[in-house]
């Protein structure tokens, strides 16, 4: 009743993250028998992911992470030259990224800033669109659609999402959001009977922007994050209402009706604000907010079940 009486909270959020090719890039690596040469590209292309954090609060201890779709691609070829033998060129690459069932687990990591981070494992990423053409000891072409490369990042290869409040307005926060996500892939290809181990290893960096509804305090009328005397004034103007009233029209207690007990929680709540400035220019780290919301919930909840 106290929690969650605006908008629901932030659970299943679809969030798309875009590639920033400033700071993406994939190594592509191609060799036979011992030679070996590489060639590196910036990264574009869009990840799609579904943030569950649960019911109750908005960033809990542990959530999960769904990577429904992802498409990373490469904004040049890949031209590589293995000791002058052999010419390996990586023609309109692009990989997929999904999560293996089930979700990958996400851990919030100490610091100041809502961080967490999940293993790189849980992902399934293959390289399945464009061409390897090779040229030199063998000579062929391979579609990457009817032999894609397939892999997920070894275990214990760490990926992490980095949440900042950007603004607040009314019971709804924007976030902006970092992905940073490691790739490896390896496989072997038979070029016309020739074996080229190619390896692709790279960091993609993304950035996402989403809405999350804040928990709800009773006391606060108006839903602008504030008890205050506007919602006293709310209170005021329905004292009286014998039923069907709402938290919108004095109603803290839930009981359905604007009286006395209603006055008293606003009056303990009376003041309670987030610390912070509700549009903030410049982004703030959230633990503190959110753990003041977490408290202000705490103290509703004490209050109540004192
Ligand atoms: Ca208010
Ligand atoms: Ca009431």
């Amino acid at each position: 009743m106290l929690v969650g009486g605006s908008a629901a909270v932030a659970a299943g959020v679809d969030v798309e993250f875009v590639i920033d090719p400033m700071q993406s890039e994939l190594e592509v690596t191609a060799g036979v028998s011992f030679f070996s040469g590489s060639d590196t590209q910036a990264l574009a292309g869009t990840v799609n992911a579904l943030l569950d954090f649960g019911g109750g609060a908005d960033f809990p201890s542990v959530a999960e992470l769904t990577v429904t779709s992802g498409n990373v691609m490469p904004t040049g070829n890949y031209l590589i030259t293995i000791a002058g033998l052999q010419t390996v060129r990586i023609n309109d690459a692009a990989a997929d990224i999904t999560t293996l069932n089930p979700p990958g687990t996400m851990t919030q990591m100490a610091g100041t800033n809502v961080t967490y981070q999940f293993d790189a494992a849980d992902l399934s990423v293959s390289l399945n669109q464009g061409t390897v053409i090779a040229t030199g000891l063998a000579e062929s072409t391979v579609d990457l659609a009817a032999e894609p490369v397939t892999n997920s990042a070894p275990a214990g290869t760490f990926g992490s999402i980095e949440f900042t409040a950007v603004t607040t307005s009314g019971p709804y926060r924007t976030i902006a959001a970092v992905m940073t996500l490691p790739i490896e892939l390896q496989d072997t290809i038979d070029v016309n009977g020739v074996m080229v181990n190619v390896t692709a290893a790279g960091v993609v960096v993304a950035d996402a922007s989403f809405v999350i509804a804040l928990p709800a305090i009773a006391t606060d009328f108006d839903m602008n994050l504030s008890v205050d005397a506007d919602d006293l004034a709310i209170w005021q103007s329905n004292f009286g209402l014998p039923a069907s009233a709402t938290t919108a029209t004095g109603d803290a207690d839930g009981d359905g009706a604007v009286s006395g007990g209603d006055y008293l929680l606003w009056q303990h709540d009376n003041g309670l604000a987030p610390p912070a400035p509700a549009a903030a220019a410049v982004p703030e780290p959230t633990a503190a907010l959110l753990a003041a919301a977490a408290l202000a919930v705490a103290i509703v909840r004490g209050r109540r079940s004192a």
